[in-house]
């Protein structure tokens, strides 16, 4: 057990969620070094949520609520570390959730279906093959999709993605959401709205979100500017890594 007043507990905590799911078999190894690079990232950004980030937070609870078929995909790593989130944002939004791995398996799919039920998810899609289709321009196994979610869907959430993907459903018409801590990667510039935060305090951030706009009228002609919510991300590391450079 990692005592809270560790000056690393948060990020040590994350970590024992990731490689507890490593042992369940939700998450693979590479699903591990993908982690690594977030911590460096996290590291850099101060590990708390900027307020670049929050304005991105505002603006996917826009799009979430704005869309007619929101969905959720959930990878190894999203369901190890933000399974109870997953089921409430759905709720909060409408959205549906659908498992879809890079290296998939019927093994780990199941994995993370069960951990998601075991925190109140009633239909998860990407598990029947019967529903199954493909994205064109797209070669792992990412291609294949539920014909009742990221197929019809109009806004994807992918966190903890890789760039292939992203620019895959963007080409298929979708608009996307993502979480991603390194501001400069593929997926961060392709998505419509990229949150650089861990995904460990911004799912919590983007459900509060949604609660408090589904109270209020939206406004359909809502802007955000990706490019330009990066740059601040991008600032913020600049500015962190010259104050620890010079303290
Ligand atoms: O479960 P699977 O089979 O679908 O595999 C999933 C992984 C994560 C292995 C796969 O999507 C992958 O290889 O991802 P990448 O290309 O390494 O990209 C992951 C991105 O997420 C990197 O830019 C990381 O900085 C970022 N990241 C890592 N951990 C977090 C994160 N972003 C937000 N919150 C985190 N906790």
């Amino acid at each position: 057990m990692i005592p809270r007043s560790h000056p690393r507990a948060a990020s040590l905590h994350i970590r024992e969620k990731l490689v507890n799911g490593y042992r369940k078999g939700l998450v693979v190894e590479e699903g591990l070094l993908a982690h690594g690079r977030g911590e460096m990232f996290d590291y850099i950004i101060g590990e708390k949520t900027s307020k670049a980030s929050y304005d991105a937070i505002k603006a996917a609870a826009h799009m979430f609520l704005l869309a007619k078929h929101p969905v959720i995909s959930v990878n190894g790593n999203f369901a190890a570390l933000c399974p109870k989130e997953v089921v409430q944002l759905a709720r909060v939004t409408g959205a549906k959730i659908e498992v879809n791995l890079f290296y998939s398996s019927e093994k780990r799919k199941a994995a993370i279906a069960s951990t998601l039920k075991k925190n109140g998810a009633d239909q998860i899609l990407g598990l029947d093959k019967r529903f199954s289709q493909k994205i064109p321009r797209l070669d792992s196994a990412r291609r294949i999709v539920d014909e009742r979610g990221i197929f019809i869907a109009d806004v994807v959430l992918v966190p903890l993605e890789d760039g292939d993907r992203t620019i895959a459903l963007k080409k298929f018409g979708k608009r996307v959401i993502t979480f991603d801590l390194n501001p400069m990667s593929r997926t961060a510039r392709t998505a419509d709205i990229t949150i650089v935060d861990n995904v460990t305090r911004g799912m919590q951030l983007l459900i509060n979100m949604c609660k408090k706009m589904k109270r209020s009228r939206l406004d359909r002609k809502f802007k955000f500017d990706n490019k330009k919510n990066l740059n601040q991300s991008i600032l913020v590391i600049k500015n962190n890594l010259w104050r620890m450079t010079h303290a």
